[in-house]
């Protein structure tokens, strides 16, 4: 039995994506952001730290998106989708991974400061432009890695679900028209049978109520 906590457009998208490359068949259970489902003490029992994606795989539970993803890869290795120890592309595939969670934590600061946050809080332009930055530099990074197709030269990988998320919610915060080859690559990747099967299960989002978040004023 393989069961995914999921929320839909968060960090649980990656591991729905990778179950759809690995052809495993999977339950999803969708929670909300908003409503608290994810405080409950049934969620807590499974993700201590109250957050998605768990993924209860034949028993084991396991958290935490970056963990899952390579606990996935090692379990299924025929699939091809992480270089193993003694590879030598392993060093930037570890990186990968490491790089799109740097990001998805700067993509978490700028939904709390320009999605969640509600007055009486204020959000702080000046960090709202600091995340911003940092975003845009990262995304830069990544744009000029692309020699090939994907972002380890010898093809598809696990690195590449990574940041697929990232993406999808980059594009709220920045103009991704400003990183020409990444938006050649994040296409293709949505031209994937498999990322295709992911999003028609990822449910509807009920994050985001604009389509950009611009940087404040000030
Ligand atoms: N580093 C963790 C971060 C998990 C995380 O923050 N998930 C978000 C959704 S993308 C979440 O569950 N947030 C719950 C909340 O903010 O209450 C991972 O990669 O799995």
């Amino acid at each position: 039995m393989i069961r995914l906590h999921h929320v839909p457009l968060a960090r649980s998208l990656r591991v729905l994506w990778l179950m759809e490359e690995l052809g495993l068949e999977s339950e999803v259970r969708y929670y909300s952001i908003r409503d608290g489902s994810l405080r409950s003490p049934e969620f807590l029992a499974l993700s201590p730290a109250g957050r998605v994606p768990v993924l209860e795989h034949e028993g084991a539970v396991w958290f935490e998106s970056v963990a899952i993803v390579q606990m996935l890869c090692e379990t299924y290795p025929e699939a091809g989708l992480a270089p193993q120890p003694g590879n030598p592309a392993r060093a930037a595939y570890l990186e990968m991974l490491s790089l799109s969670e740097t990001v998805g934590c700067l993509l978490e600061n700028l939904n709390l400061n320009q999605v969640f946050l509600r007055p009486p809080a204020r959000p702080s332009a000046t960090v709202i432009k600091l995340l911003n930055a940092r975003l845009r530099a990262a995304l830069a990074a990544i744009e000029v890695r692309f020699t090939a197709d994907y972002l380890l030269p010898a093809g598809f990988s696990a690195a590449d679900i990574m940041f697929a998320y990232c993406f999808e919610l980059a594009r709220y915060y920045v103009d991704l028209t400003a990183y020409p080859r990444l938006m050649a690559y994040w296409a293709q990747l949505r031209e994937r049978p498999g990322y295709r099967r992911a999003k028609a299960r990822d449910g509807e989002q009920d994050i985001y109520t604009q389509d950009f978040y611009p940087v404040p004023e000030g």
